[in-house]
């Protein structure tokens, strides 16, 4: 970073007058874990986050563009997060996405970022719930996070959005597999999509008695299940008016406050664990852990031992 390079305040500043280079800096910045963004502060978040998961193919990404552009028609502000826990960070993820989202990428009020994970610890904790406040404190109405990926991921995605979409097809096996991955629980809204398929209906049927099976308690959001032709359009409206109606029930209940406090200690953790991460890297790196690592196979020593010497230098190298 250059000594004149604008901060993080000044590029804030920027980002709220629509200036796209300045926001785009700020999520490097947010994905550098720089220290930089100790010097300011975010307000409250105004708009809405949402994230749409599901196994890969369901067709995310096509009802991702259809949200945005039903968005826009409202007047709307949209940031796009497309995250792939499963390649690093730099670029290049998510190029499919990129071009399903050509239609909004010369669009200002549309704001479209690939953030890849992978390789940085706790990464998908740390930079999607930060890059959605920075985008909300631009001046983005609504923050759609992509997940790309399986499995574990989606769960976790899960916890960082105010209303999380879980988008099933047919043809996929993807009741059993929502069953299984443990996205019954965390999905506020379910999106049969590729409704013009043959095997919608029973996707529905065996969502819905899925979903029967939780208990129902009065204070829990009941999820919704929703069929849409996202390729078409078809259902999209109903969709935005789901979301609304879950955000609604979020803010009258307290709910959303409270996840966000949640969201944040998670976050908040996951960045010290990265640091602490970097810590031991670092002591271990001037040649103490191999030292360590000799004396621990040669017998002289018991890796417990070890590892406390090394967390000690890291402690101390703070
Ligand atoms: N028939 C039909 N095809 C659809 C529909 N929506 C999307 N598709 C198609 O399904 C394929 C996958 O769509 P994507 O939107 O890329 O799916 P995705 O879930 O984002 O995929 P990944 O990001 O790779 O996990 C594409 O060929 C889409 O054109 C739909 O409603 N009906
Ligand atoms: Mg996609």
């Amino acid at each position: 970073v250059s000594p004149d390079a604008p901060g993080p305040a000044e590029l804030l500043a920027r980002g709220r007058e629509g200036e796209v280079r300045a926001v785009a800096r700020l999520l490097s910045l947010v994905e550098d874990r720089s220290p930089l963004l100790r010097e300011v502060t975010l307000p409250a978040p105004r708009g809405a986050t949402v994230g749409v998961t599901g196994s890969p193919g369901v067709g995310k990404s096509t009802l991702v563009a259809a949200l945005v552009a039903a968005y826009r028609q409202a007047g709307a502000r949209v940031g796009v997060l497309a995250v792939d826990p499963t390649s690093p960070f730099t670029g290049g993820a998510v190029l499919g996405d990129r071009v399903r989202m050509q239609h909004h990428a010369t669009d200002p009020g549309v704001f479209i970022r690939s953030m890849a994970t992978r390789g940085h610890l706790g990464g998908l904790a740390w930079a999607t719930p930060q890059a959605a406040r920075v985008l909300d404190a631009v001046g983005y109405d609504v923050v759609i996070v992509e997940t790309v990926g399986v499995g574990q991921s989606e769960v976790e995605v899960a916890g960082l959005a105010d209303t999380t979409l879980v988008v099933l097809a047919p043809g996929l096996g993807d009741g059993v597999q929502a069953a299984k991955a443990g996205i019954l629980e965390v999905g506020d809204l379910f999106v049969v999509n590729k409704a013009d398929r043959e095997g919608a209906d029973q996707v529905v049927r065996d969502l819905t008695a899925m979903l029967a099976m939780a208990p129902s308690e009065p204070t829990r959001w009941r999820p919704v299940v929703l069929r849409t032709v996202a390729a078409r359009s078809d259902g999209v409206e109903a969709v935005v008016a789901a979301v609304a109606d879950h955000r609604a029930w979020l803010t009258a209940s307290g709910g959303l406050r409270a996840a966000r406090v949640r969201r944040a200690q998670h976050e908040i953790e996951a960045l010290a664990l990265a640091a602490l991460h970097d810590d031991v890297r670092a002591a271990g790196g001037a040649q103490g852990l191999r030292a360590l690592a000799e004396a621990v196979a040669d017998g002289g020593m018991t890796a417990s031992a070890a590892a406390d010497t090394l967390a000690q230098a890291a402690r101390h190298s703070r």
